[in-house]
C-alpha cells in the first residue's frame, strides 16, 4: 500500500474564520465610502488578501495609489489580527479534531494549504499547530487557486505524490486547484456550490463511517461510489 497525503485548507475547513474577514473588510470598506455584503464576503472565499482588496476596490469604483492600497491591506489585516487573537479551540469546526486524530493514529502526513499568511498565528489559537507536518500558505506561494501551487507544494513538503493525496477544501476555486493537481478533492459545504468536487459533505461529520479509512487506503476510482451518493446527505 502506498502512502497517502492529506490537505487540509484552513477557513472554513478546519475553523470559520470567514466571519472575521467579512467584520474586518467591511469596515475598511465602509471607511472608503463602499458598501459591503455577506454576498460579496461569500465571494471572497480562498482569494488573497491582495485579490480581495482588488475586488472591493473593483466593487466600489475606485482606485488608490500603490501607496493607499498597501496601508489599506495593512489596516484589514490589524483588524482581522484583533479578531483572531480571541479565537480558541472551541472554534474548531465539527468533527475535525477526530479527523486529525484518526489520521494520526493511522501514520497518516497531514499538511496545510491555505491562502491565508495568518494560517500559523490560527493553528497556534486554536491549538492545532503541531498537529500538522508541513503548513504551506499564502507566504509560501506566488499563484493563488485556482492555481495548484498550494497543494502541490504542501505534496512535495509531506513527499506524498499528487495523485496520492486528498485535499479538504471549502472554496470553488480551492476544488479546481485540487483537481488541476490530479488530487482527490472532498469539497466542505454546499453541495451545490462546490459540485466539482469529487465527494462533497455539508462538514465532517457527514462522512460515512469507513470513508475515511477508504481514503487511506485506496486509489479514487476504487473507493465506492455509494460514497459518492451519501454526499447530499445534509
Ligand atoms: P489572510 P483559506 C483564505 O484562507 C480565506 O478564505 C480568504 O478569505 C482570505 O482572504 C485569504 O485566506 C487570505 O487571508 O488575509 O489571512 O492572508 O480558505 O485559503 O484557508
Ligand atoms: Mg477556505
Amino acid at each position: 500500500m502506498g502512502k497517502k497525503g492529506f490537505i487540509f485548507d484552513l477557513d472554513g475547513v478546519i475553523v470559520d474564520t470567514a466571519k472575521y474577514h467579512f467584520l474586518a473588510w467591511k469596515a475598511l470598506a465602509n471607511s472608503i465610502g463602499i458598501d459591503f455584503s455577506h454576498q460579496q464576503n461569500e465571494q471572497l472565499k480562498g482569494v488573497s488578501r491582495e485579490q480581495s482588496l482588488i475586488k472591493i476596490l473593483a466593487w466600489g469604483n475606485k482606485k488608490l495609489s500603490q501607496d493607499e492600497f498597501l496601508s489599506l491591506m495593512a489596516k484589514k489585516n490589524e483588524a482581522y489580527l484583533e479578531y483572531i487573537s480571541n479565537m480558541d479551540d472551541s472554534e474548531i469546526l465539527p468533527a475535525v479534531n477526530e479527523t486529525l486524530k484518526y489520521l494520526a493514529n493511522q501514520r497518516q502526513p497531514i499538511a496545510l494549504g491555505s491562502a491565508s499568511k495568518n494560517s500559523k498565528q490560527i493553528l497556534k489559537k486554536v491549538n492545532l499547530l503541531e498537529k500538522f507536518d508541513a503548513i504551506v500558505d499564502g507566504n509560501n506561494v506566488t499563484k493563488a487557486k485556482p492555481d495548484p501551487e498550494v497543494f502541490l507544494k504542501a505534496a512535495q513538503a509531506i513527499n506524498v505524490l499528487p495523485e496520492d493525496c486528498v485535499v479538504f477544501e471549502d472554496s470553488v476555486a480551492g476544488i479546481q486547484a485540487a483537481n488541476t493537481a490530479h488530487m482527490i478533492s472532498i469539497g466542505i459545504g454546499e453541495a451545490s456550490v462546490l459540485n466539482e468536487a469529487d465527494f462533497i459533505f455539508k462538514d465532517f461529520t457527514y462522512m460515512p463511517p469507513g470513508f475515511l479509512y477508504k481514503l487511506t487506503t485506496l486509489k479514487k476510482d476504487a473507493i465506492n461510489k455509494d460514497d459518492r451518493s451519501n454526499q447530499h446527505s445534509s
